[in-house]
């Protein structure tokens, strides 16, 4: 039903308002608009009608000083707006009809839009999901992040290598934004801490602003919106006059660049604590900035402080954060006078910590020596939190211990809740990084499985199975998912099925005519379309894939009369710049894919495509046109997953490890519609202590032992043959993600893959299957199990309007 804050408009009033914003925001007439003017005039049209639900959400919450969620993260992936936000006002067809009849083509418009891609992967893109349904379930919460200037770095191919340029998302304006500068913060950095009379002072050597730009979230149907709050780094300076007059221009600016580079540049690494002193000043930078921001508000309302936690839950995504604990404790003793007991335990109880890593290069700690020099008030007081937290607890597990300050205990120490991100995930957090904190605090570590928000990974990105959905089961699910269950029921009617295939190779149409289109590659629709879309990663073992792809090349050449199914091979992702293994795999890729694709024996059965600058945008148009789903990390290495979800609610079947949320995938889906492979978590641990496990494997696998010697001899890379001896005998000599011990279980599930998808029959109804039973990934649910665990407040989901 929708809210009364949306009135219903014509799309010839609508098209007076793009209309209006084109003359007067935009300075244009319309015999002079360029894409840009009208993209601009559609969003900023939008924008207007997100204003009123926004203002009646904030009135609201005020009114009932209940508890609000902030949700604080490095990253937010969000991608392109438009189209959200125009279904979540349900305004989709009077934007396309208004637009129609300005002349314009709303497709071309929508898609013109640049992605806010403040983000590296899952992490990233599970914020932005959250941000979506806080919205739709109509909980008061911020999400607080920072404005990068340049979001994840464009990707391109030379040569088959991957390089990287800057992206310049704001080089246009954001049409969605509000600049705050009424709202700043000094942040801190450096000097030293004076502790003479009993009550330490830092004098800090530097400063910057935070200054605020908001976007609001608008939730589904409009009923409610959120504030996404990002922090821009302005100088407290602006400019050096006095340097100006004498000519010297640079020195007149420095203070101004100094202060820049905090919120210049998104980290492109999800991998290596690289222990840069920028990333720690940017962490610091946008934690202060929030919790200032918070503080504030709570304090401007009236608020006791003793009571803080009645009002305030703070989210933690990551350590990235962390240091929001110290940070509060001391804006809570330094300015308000609390005692550190009084500080610490007040603190604990807004916060909540989630982790989303195992692997340890990617834990966060810091040079205490560095740490100091930048944080010397935080240094001390994590050295309180540390001893309070010793002596309470009787815990052996130091906080500060061997010169690093490590974020992962930091965080779990002042947090009143742990949590994983899948059962699997949550379960190995226990046993293993935090199995001495969790003896030492029982209970506090718990699991919320990961979620997607269906309006952008179905409703959005897949219009011909939304249309087939809201005929078949009505129009209520994208806010109650589980109603996808009702699918179920038509899963043995063959005219449902038939008109379920049909919106799949809809969109597998669609996928072949932006193909052609970007990059002039032309697939077969007719063909299975194998995607595997992700950061690259040795653990996520794109490599595997790629090694499988050539075993069946080589058995295709063999016997090319045989009984094949024509597959493509879809990949997408980007490689942390500094991560030289994986773009040698990239390289390899690409290296493969040259010559394959050219094999005139194999290519109408075989074909490898590898578009760049793998983005949100393209996962919506890959993700409803994917048949299979490639979900085949080394098990207990990935966290979650959230992609795996996408897949399989928009029909593609997984074949996949027993790792992360896969393993809740199947239970939902059932075994006989999962295609399951390999190792299991415990298996992987146990295969690691024998000796040589990966030579044996090859000496096993003759199969696999004839690729390696292809790659390694240079018959990919024919004019540099060397090139991957390094990566090859790397696989031999320390398979630590046991590609070669997984490979033969692996082909062996693609040819599962292979005898079902031949079958179309029975295919479509394992695909249509999988939509029907993953309703529970909706990140709906996620964050009703976050609200009703973590944040607790009777309060939080009252407001939501019936
Ligand atoms: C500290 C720095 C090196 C760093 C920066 C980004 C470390 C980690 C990350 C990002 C991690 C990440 O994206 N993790 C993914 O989180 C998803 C959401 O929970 C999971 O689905 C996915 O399995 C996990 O790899």
């Amino acid at each position: 039903m929708p809210d009364m804050s949306i009135p219903p408009v014509t799309p010839q009033d609508f098209g007076a308002e793009i209309l209006r914003h084109l003359k007067h925001s935009l300075g244009k007439d319309e015999s002079h608009a360029a894409l840009y003017d009208w993209r601009m005039s559609l969003s900023l049209a939008l924008r207007d009608r997100v204003v009123d639900p926004w203002f009646e959400s904030t009135r609201k919450t005020y009114e009932a000083r209940g508890k609000r969620v902030y949700y604080l993260s490095m990253e937010f992936l969000i991608g392109r707006l438009i189209e959200d936000v125009a279904i979540n006002l349900g305004m989709e067809e009077v934007a396309q009809a208004a637009l129609a009849e300005l002349g314009q083509d709303y497709a071309k418009i929508v898609a013109d839009e640049p992605d806010a891609a403040l983000g590296n992967g899952g992490l990233g893109r599970l914020a932005a999901c959250f941000m979506d349904s806080l919205s739709t379930l109509g909980i008061p919460a911020y999400g607080y992040g920072i404005r990068y200037e340049h979001g994840l770095f464009e990707q391109h191919f030379e040569n088959g290598a991957q390089m990287e340029t800057a992206e310049t998302w704001l080089a246009q304006r954001h049409a969605w934004e509000f600049e705050r500068p009424e709202v700043s913060y000094p942040i801190h950095f450096g000097g030293h801490v004076d502790e003479a009379e009993g009550s330490p002072v830092w004098h800090p050597e530097e400063t910057v602003m935070a200054s605020a730009y908001d976007t609001p979230v608008i939730g589904w149907q409009g009923r409610w919106a959120n504030t996404l709050r990002l922090w821009s780094a302005k100088p407290i300076t602006a400019f050096d006059l006095a340097s100006f007059n004498r000519g010297d221009y640079m020195a007149a600016s420095a203070p101004e660049a100094l202060a820049r580079t905090i919120s210049r540049v998104l980290y492109p690494d999800d991998t290596t604590k690289t222990g840069k002193e920028l990333r720690l000043k940017q962490e610091y930078f946008f934690t202060s900035a929030s919790i200032q921001d918070l503080l504030r508000r709570f304090l401007s309302e009236g608020g006791d402080l003793a009571e803080l936690a009645d009002h305030v839950a703070i989210q933690l995504n990551d350590t990235h954060p962390a240091i929001a604990g110290p940070e509060l404790v001391r804006l809570l003793m330094d300015e308000h006078g609390l005692d550190v007991a009084r500080a610490i335990s007040t603190a604990r109880r807004c916060l909540a910590y989630t982790n989303h890593t195992l692997l340890p290069e990617a834990l966060e700690r810091w040079p205490e020596e560095l740490f100091q020099s930048i944080l010397p008030r935080h240094h001390r007081i994590i050295q309180l939190i540390e001893a309070a937290h010793l002596a309470d607890s009787g815990s052996a597990v130091r906080i500060i211990e061997h010169g690093e300050v490590k974020m992962g205990e930091l965080a779990f120490v002042m947090a009143h809740k742990v949590n994983g991100v899948s059962a699997l995930h949550s379960d190995l957090v226990k046993e293993t990084v935090f199995a001495d904190l969790n003896r030492d605090y029982p209970g506090r570590i718990i699991n919320q499985t990961n979620g997607i928000t269906p309006r952008r990974w179905l409703y959005s990105c897949n219009p011909p199975l939304r249309a087939l959905i809201n005929e078949t089961i009505g129009t209520a699910w994208p806010d109650d998912l589980q109603q996808l269950e009702g699918l179920s029921a038509h899963a043995g009617d063959a005219a449902f099925l038939d008109r379920f295939q049909a919106a799949k190779d809809a969109n597998k149409a669609r996928l072949a005519d932006w193909l052609k289109a970007r990059d002039g590659v032309v697939l077969d629709p007719a063909a299975m379309f194998d995607v595997q879309i992700k950061r690259i990663h040795e653990y996520k073992r794109q490599l595997m894939n790629l090694l499988e792809t050539i075993a069946l090349w080589n058995e295709i050449r063999e016997n090319p009369n045989g009984d094949w199914t024509p597959r493509v091979k879809i990949f997408g992702g980007k490689a942390a710049p500094g991560y030289v293994v994986a773009k040698e795999i990239i390289h390899l890729i690409n290296d493969t894919a040259k010559l394959i694709n050219a094999d005139p024996a194999t290519r109408d059965l075989l074909q490898i495509v590898y578009p760049e600058n793998y983005n949100v945008s393209m996962a919506e148009i890959l993700i409803p046109a994917a048949d299979l789903s490639e979900q085949i990390s080394t098990a207990g290495k990935e966290a979650s997953g959230t992609g795996n979800m996408k897949f399989a609610l928009n029909g593609a079947p997984t074949i996949g490890t027993l790792d992360g949320a896969n393993v809740e995938i199947r239970e939902c889906v059932g075994a006989e519609n999962f295609f399951l492979f390999g190792l299991t978590a415990a298996e992987v641990t146990a295969r690691r202590a024998e000796p040589n496990y990966a030579r044996r494997a090859v000496e096993a696998s003759p199969r696999l032992a004839r690729v390696l010697k292809q790659i390694e001899s240079g018959v990919f890379s024919p004019s540099d043959k060397g090139r991957y001896s390094g990566l090859i005998q790397g696989l031999l000599d320390h398979d630590y993600f046991l590609v070669t011990c997984d490979f033969d279980s692996y082909f062996e599930a693609q040819r599962r893959v292979d005898t079902v998808f031949a079958d179309q029959a029975a295919w479509t109804r394992m695909a249509a299957l999988n939509t029907a039973r993953v309703g529970w990934f909706s990140s709906d649910r996620t964050i009703t199990g976050y609200a009703r665990d973590i944040w607790t407040a009777s309060s939080l989901i009252a407001s939501r309007s019936s």
